[in-house]
């Protein structure tokens, strides 16, 4: 497009979501260095981010399940698999597949296709044991409690660490049941 030719309302919708993206990962970096700073410890800021992560989880539910109609799944599979179809696109804008199921079909690994939080990010070598996308374990943590599952989740590659690949393993721990809303006297 030359420049100052107007421009249509999809490309102006494009480049303010870009910008938006781009002030979202900016942002995200500038949370970290900063928590690298005030932390000193890499242990603690990965455990920061978590928890941070965490407390978003706990209230992106509500808002993912307003938006996004799904309704209660039948089991951890179809759980996982909202998550990575559903929940990556609607907060991240990418898309994630589901993968290395174990045996009893309670723990699996989310692979990402894309990861806008590390654009423009290099980890310095002091910055070695550093989680930097923790933020995210910690969300899907807390947004899984919510729905009564309790979880563990952890990196199994990440390529800021130099794996091909940024996949997080997914452990279900417990599953709570939840009461029948109305008792019998
Ligand atoms: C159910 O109630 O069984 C459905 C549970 C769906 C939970 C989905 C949680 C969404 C988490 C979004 C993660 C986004 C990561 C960027």
């Amino acid at each position: 497009m030359a420049p100052g030719a107007p421009r249509s309302g999809d490309a102006i919708f494009s480049s303010v979501e870009r910008v938006n993206a781009e002030l979202f990962t900016l942002t995200y970096g500038a949370i970290v260095r900063q928590l690298l700073t005030d932390l000193e410890e890499v242990e603690e800021v990965n455990k920061q981010l978590d928890q941070m992560g965490y407390n978003i989880g706990i209230r992106l539910v509500d808002e993912f399940l307003a938006k996004s109609n799904v309704t209660r799944c039948v089991d951890f599979k179809e759980t996982a698999e909202v998550i990575a179809k559903v929940g990556f696109k609607m907060f991240l804008g990418v898309s994630a597949s589901v993968t290395n199921w174990d045996a009893d079909g309670t723990c699996c690994s989310i692979v990402l296709e894309d990861n806008p939080l590390v654009d423009f990010v290099e980890l310095p070598d002091t910055c070695q044991g550093l989680y930097y996308c923790n933020i995210l374990s910690g969300v899907i943590r807390g947004a899984l409690e919510m729905v009564s599952m309790k979880t563990e989740v952890t990196w199994a590659r990440d390529m800021l660490r130099g794996d091909d690949a940024f996949e997080l393993q997914v452990k279900l721990l417990k599953q709570v049941p939840e009461e029948y809303p109305y008792k019998d006297d």
